[in-house]
């Protein structure tokens, strides 16, 4: 999920309030090993794919030769579509590490050293809810991937990872769940668009679309994002933005400034053109998009991490989470508001709403999301109905947040890639990374 953008216009662009997410890799080459980990737990997984989960379970258990794996021994079958928690197939807690990366320069030392082991060691449990997140994403996104294509309904695919991520992750209140509406963003628009109660939107050939999902395990938030396209002559503008995302992932570090992770990721994302209907179109970043740093059921921690060179002299810290996300673009490089609200989230504010059916809303928002943005269709299973009004009136005292869908000039195509990463004490762990993005 990206930062909501405050209406762009030309004149007045709000870098600086928008966040969204970059991902890169290792800039030694050390990803190589760590990506093929996480290929090897997915293949294993897809080997045993449509059988029977405990039949699978045995199975895998004789397996001897995957015991030295990374992926964490155990791991059984995952059915089609997904059905099984992950804390079944991973027991007692052995998710699959994300891709390692160790820290470069200044930072070598960190490593190796006892210190930082030793602080690493005190956010074990963080770690373990965030690899179980990161492992719900990996499998359920898997699905998405092969079943959403040409003529498919936006709505039954929304329907498919949010309730495939509530199965996999075993959802109960906030100790697990979805961490906000399924982004399902198509062509011009960049982000956040989801299908409101009724709307049926079906996927065409031509189209390009964005999907970004969360899952969050004890609000240990995974943020990520990729974009499917079902005509190759989109591929030069997926390259440029998986190539600029993990570009970011790569320079992200401890001590390292925003804003020079923006001017790394402009950079690749400009060395790429695109030849659409026989003209040539440069590829941009979507400079009022970024990622951002990710809090404790807060999706946008405070940081916003640029896809542009934009001068942030702040700089990431040791145990922050980030999500880095990149957004490319053939169109003018900047979105704005436009079409119908699906989005929201609770502002924390003591403004109390003046309407009594407003009242009651903001209760039951509270007591079902917390902190963590939601859509209409999450309301509607609440039992809800005909709230639309007091929803509206929550927004216009700034009560609630409304986040509109963000999009680029009408005729042009976005595209998106995004990961979240955990700097941690002794290395920089790409959590949501799997051998598809
Ligand atoms: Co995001």
């Amino acid at each position: 999920m990206t930062a909501a953008a405050t209406a762009a216009t030309e004149n007045s662009v709000p870098e600086k309030e928008l966040a969204s997410l970059a991902v890169s890799e290792s800039a030694k080459g050390d990803n190589t090993e760590n990506d093929n980990d996480v290929d090897g737990s997915d293949a294993e997984a897809e080997a045993a794919a449509g059988a029977d989960g405990s039949g699978q379970k045995k199975k895998k258990k004789n397996k001897k030769k995957k015991k030295g794996k990374k992926t964490g021994g155990g791991a059984a079958a995952q059915t089609t579509p997904p059905t099984i928690p992950v804390s079944q197939l991973f027991p007692n807690n052995s998710y699959p590490e994300g891709q390692i990366c160790e820290y470069t320069d200044d930072n070598m030392y960190r490593t190796t050293s006892e210190e930082m082991r030793a602080r690493d060691r005190v956010n074990e449990q963080q770690l373990i809810d965030l690899r179980r997140a990161a492992e719900v994403h990996r499998q359920v996104r898997k699905h998405a991937r092969s079943m959403i294509k040409p003529g498919v309904d936006l709505a039954d695919v929304a329907e498919m990872i949010e309730n495939g991520t509530r199965t996999l992750v075993e959802a109960d209140g906030f100790k697990a769940g979805i961490g906000f509406p399924t982004g399902l963003s198509i062509n011009h628009c960049a982000a956040h668009y989801t299908p409101n109660a009724g709307d049926h939107v079906i996927v065409k050939k031509d189209d390009v679309l964005k999907v970004d999902f969360g899952v969050h395990v004890n609000g240990n938030i995974i943020d990520s994002a990729f974009t499917l396209a079902w005509n190759d002559r989109y591929n030069p503008l997926l390259d440029a933005v998986r190539d600029a995302t993990n570009t970011g992932i790569r320079e992200a570090g401890i001590d390292v400034r925003l804003g020079d992770i923006g001017a790394a990721i402009q950079e690749v994302m400009e060395s790429y053109e695109i030849v659409l209907d026989g003209k040539t179109i440069p590829i941009r970043p979507l400079r009022n998009l970024c990622g951002h740093n990710i809090g404790s059921y807060l999706i946008h921690g405070g940081k916003s991490v640029p896809i542009v060179n934009n001068g942030d002299q702040t700089r990431m810290e040791e145990g922050e989470l980030f999500a880095i996300e990149t957004f490319g673009t053939t169109g003018n490089g900047l979105v704005h508001e436009e079409g119908i609200c699906s989005h929201y989230s609770r502002n924390e504010t003591n403004e109390q709403p003046r309407l009594q059916s407003a009242k009651k809303l903001l209760t039951t928002l509270k007591k079902n999301f917390g902190t963590l943005p939601f859509c209409r269709r999450y309301v509607d299973r609440l039992g809800e109905s005909h709230y639309y009004l007091g929803l509206k009136h929550l927004v216009d005292q700034g009560i609630v947040n409304a986040y509109p869908p963000l999009c680029d000039v009408e005729g042009s195509y976005t595209a998106q890639f995004e990961h979240t990463f955990i700097l941690r004490p002794t290395v920089k762990e790409v959590l949501s990374r799997g051998d598809d993005y």
